[in-house]
């Protein structure tokens, strides 16, 4: 079977609608969550979910909970238009413009290193062999702006699971696609980053059921740009630690180096919990700009320790001395 989900992406018949995506994304849900509206408008649940599928090509389960109380959710233009991926230049527009070009069909994933069963997964048999569930995070990037997004995905966990880790394995390594071809930011001579991107998690983090393998958002599959067709969401971490474009998954007894350290490392640290008390060298991470942001506008608001998410991961970090280990 062929990657129908990135092909939907682009549908006519969606592009074509005049509603956008988070009107779609509001309706449903206010139709899932409400009994009444599910009744008024002559729907069980299931026929609900099936017409959601339809539209957007992708099944998955709305989790309960709505966005985090009294931030509303980023527009869909603004999570797809602004982004961090160098592999397609360093302007924020630039991924939206280029990343079209990488080619997201077929894709593959191999896990390996300290597993029982290493192996390479296509795309399909990842998203058919797991349930897709909506969750909605705040996310904040190291240089100061934050958005909330309704991702879709399942906890990677799972996945690693499936290839079952030795009790030596302490530590994932994730990277990305590189394929100059098609990216053209690694083909400056400029070198920004050591290719391919490359990132990674103790494996405590990596299996902590906030930390989400991600296929889409806002109902959609991926778009290139957001890091198509499968990336990496760590909610209480800085945004660069949700690496995109996976196609290699390590198991390891040591803590790898990530491009962002060999870069910059008294920068950029293994750890980067979100932190407001640890400022980075060239600036402070007391406050995020809360994207939309403007300069008439900027929506600047207080940085949250673990990005808000301290209740659920603070005890990972226990005795640790969050200065030291950045
Ligand atoms: N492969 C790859 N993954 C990446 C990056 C990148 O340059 N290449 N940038 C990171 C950074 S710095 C951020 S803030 C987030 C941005 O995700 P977004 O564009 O979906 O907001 O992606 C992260 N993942
Ligand atoms: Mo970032």
């Amino acid at each position: 079977m062929k990657n129908r989900l990135s092909r939907r992406f682009n549908d006519p018949s969606i592009a074509s609608s005049d509603i956008t995506p988070e009107q779609v994304w509001v309706n449903r849900r206010t139709l899932l969550a409400s009994g009444l509206g599910m009744a008024a408008a002559g729907l069980t649940g299931g026929a609900a979910r099936t017409h959601a599928k339809e539209l957007t090509g992708l099944d998955y389960r709305v989790a309960p909970e709505g966005p985090p109380v009294g931030e509303a959710l980023t527009p869909f233009a603004d999570v797809t238009q602004y982004n961090n991926f160098y592999e397609f230049g360093t302007d924020k527009s630039d991924p939206a413009q280029y990343a079209h070009e990488m080619t997201t069909d077929p894709w593959t994933v191999s896990v390996g290193g300290l597993v029982n069963k290493p192996g390479k997964l296509h795309l399909e048999d990842i998203l058919s062999g797991f349930d897709l569930e909506e969750r909605i995070y705040r996310f904040r990037c190291v240089e100061a702006w934050s958005m909330v997004v309704p991702w879709i995905g399942f906890p990677l966990a799972k996945l690693l699971q499936r290839f079952e880790p030795t009790s030596d394995a302490r530590f994932v390594r994730f990277r990305t696609l590189y394929r100059p071809s098609e990216m053209r930011g690694t083909r400056s001579f400029t070198a920004v980053i050591d290719w391919p991107y490359q990132e990674g998690l103790r494996i405590d983090e990596a299996m902590h059921p906030l930390t989400l393998m991600t296929v889409g958002l806002y109902g959609k599959t991926l778009p290139n740009q957001s890091g198509a067709p499968l990336r990496l969401i760590v909610p209480w971490k800085y945004g660069f630690k949700s690496i995109k474009s996976i196609v290699a998954i390590d198991l390891l007894d040591e803590q790898p180096e990530t491009s962002w350290q060999r870069l910059a490392p008294h920068e950029y640290g293994f750890y980067s919990n979100v932190n407001p008390e640890v400022d980075h060298p060239r600036w402070s991470q007391r406050f995020e700009r809360r994207l939309p942001s403007s300069l008439f506008k900027p929506n600047r608001i207080p940085t949250q320790l673990f990005n808000g998410y301290a209740e659920q991961v603070a005890k990972l970090y226990a005795g640790m001395d969050l200065r030291r280990y950045y």
